[in-house]
């Protein structure tokens, strides 16, 4: 089947933040998220700022930075004003639906004030996405499963993908895609988005597993590259960001012709 061009797709998606990422994916023309793991707020903004011009969505885990606090959030909103991005935050939520109402709505962070997208763990079953959903209510926020993990020996993989999609597929108002390695579902609205991404292929010392922008977007049929330390770890973290913008991009392409 014929590949759809982001433009394309977006126009078939019914959800409000698909549609919106993939209008930024198609004018900014890159399909990079940063995944912005640094540990101190002001460290995150001057990354962010930087590399803005090169990013469709910036990704935070805000339980991991010192200094999280409520400036934090304006600022990084500002700049995904100023840059045209969205906000992802990567909190993996995993536990029964009522726990998982008060985690994202509340305690510290208080994520679903600010985030565009979240996602979860299906390990709980659907009950997970519905409490995530009825905080969700009313929101522009989207969720994403995580289908299948870079990191080695991980046990989404099976019929634990496979019921993953199902969920995803059965709840189009909220599940926007999948973190995953490959292409997984066929619908044009499913936004499937890989981490351990690097330009060359390799492993960390903590199981963490690298594919390349070409491997995962043009041969395994991803849409999105998710870089942490290939970008924030380079010496030149925008000349990085602009190297990963080209390399996803240019695969987005060659999958298209
Ligand atoms: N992440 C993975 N693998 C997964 C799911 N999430 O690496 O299966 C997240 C990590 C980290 C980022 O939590 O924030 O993606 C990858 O960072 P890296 O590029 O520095 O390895």
């Amino acid at each position: 089947p014929k590949v759809l061009t982001y433009a394309e797709r977006a126009s078939q998606c019914t959800h409000s933040v698909s549609r919106r990422l993939l209008k930024i994916m198609e004018q900014k023309k890159t399909n990079l998220v940063l995944s912005a793991d640094v540990t101190k707020s002001k460290e995150l903004l001057d990354l962010v700022d930087k590399t803005g011009p090169h990013i469709c969505m910036v990704k935070t885990h805000a339980d991991t930075l010192d200094d999280f606090c409520d400036d934090f959030v304006e600022k990084l909103k500002q700049l995904s004003n100023k840059h045209n991005f969205l906000i992802f935050e990567d909190r993996k939520f995993a536990d029964i639906g009522n726990t998982v109402v008060h985690q994202f709505s509340g305690g510290v962070h208080r994520i679903s004030d600010w985030a565009d997208v979240i996602n979860a763990h299906t390990v709980p079953g659907a009950g997970v996405v519905q409490g995530l959903q009825k905080v969700a209510q009313g929101k522009d926020i989207g969720c994403l499963l995580i289908a299948e993990m870079s990191s080695a020996g991980n046990l989404a993989t099976g019929d634990y993908t496979q019921v993953t999609v199902k969920i995803a597929e059965e709840n189009p108002d909220f599940v926007i895609g999948f973190i995953c390695l490959s292409k997984l579902s066929s619908n044009p609205a499913l936004l499937h988005m890989t981490p351990g991404v690097q330009l060359k292929e390799g492993q960390d010392a903590l199981g963490q597993r690298y594919l390349t922008p070409q491997e995962v977007i043009s041969n395994r049929g991803s849409d999105i590259i998710i870089v942490g330390r290939g970008i924030y770890g380079a010496s030149d973290p925008t000349e990085a960001a602009r190297q990963f913008q080209i390399a996803g991009y240019d695969a987005y392409l060659a999958r298209l012709s």
